[in-house]
């Protein structure tokens, strides 16, 4: 038993969404949140917060340099967006499965950023691409005591990973 919750927490069962702000201004919050707990996720963390330029140049310091990056930070701190840690077994390809390709016009029928997103640039969700990153991500919004588990979750045994 010991080794199969070990083995099963080798995939992560925890990942980190936002709402991007164009789908905040659009009013999107409920639905994209229905479409989330709609497919097993459960919320852990959740909260409408703001970024500054400088915070989400940090955020999504892996793509400095890249074309796209000063359109990003400026998109991503141009008003609220949701934040929020959603847990589901194998949540990081799971999320990104229902979220679909960062190109709308590329995502498949029934994802959110297909029924969502205005381009690809504003696409209106986020979600980790690791759990190396979902970590990490988590940890930039959150702390300890913003996340909550209930204990028919059974979380306990991957708390300590963070
Ligand atoms: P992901 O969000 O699907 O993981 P990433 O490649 O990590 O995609 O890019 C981060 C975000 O940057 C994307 O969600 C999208 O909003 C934006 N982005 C990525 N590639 C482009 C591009 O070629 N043009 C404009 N925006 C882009």
């Amino acid at each position: 038993f010991l080794f199969a919750t070990k083995f099963v927490n080798m995939a992560g069962n925890t990942t980190l969404t936002m709402i991007k702000p164009g789908a905040v201004r659009r009013n999107l919050i409920g639905p994209i949140l229905g479409m989330i707990t709609e497919h097993g996720f459960k919320v852990e963390a959740l909260k409408l917060t703001k970024l500054s330029a400088r915070q989400a140049a940090k955020f999504y310091e892996v793509h400095r340099g890249k074309p796209f990056y000063d359109g990003l930070v400026n998109y991503m701190s141009s008003g609220p967006i949701v934040a929020a840690i959603i847990r589901k077994d194998n949540a990081v390809a799971e999320f990104r499965e229902l979220i679909g390709n960062t190109d709308p016009e590329k995502a498949s029928e029934g994802t959110i950023r297909k029924l969502f997103a205005e381009s690809l640039s504003h696409n209106a969700v986020h979600g980790s691409d690791s759990d190396e990153n979902a970590a990490k991500e988590a940890a930039f919004f959150f702390s300890e005591t913003e996340r909550f588990c209930p204990e028919e979750w059974h979380c306990d045994e991957d708390m300590e990973a963070y």
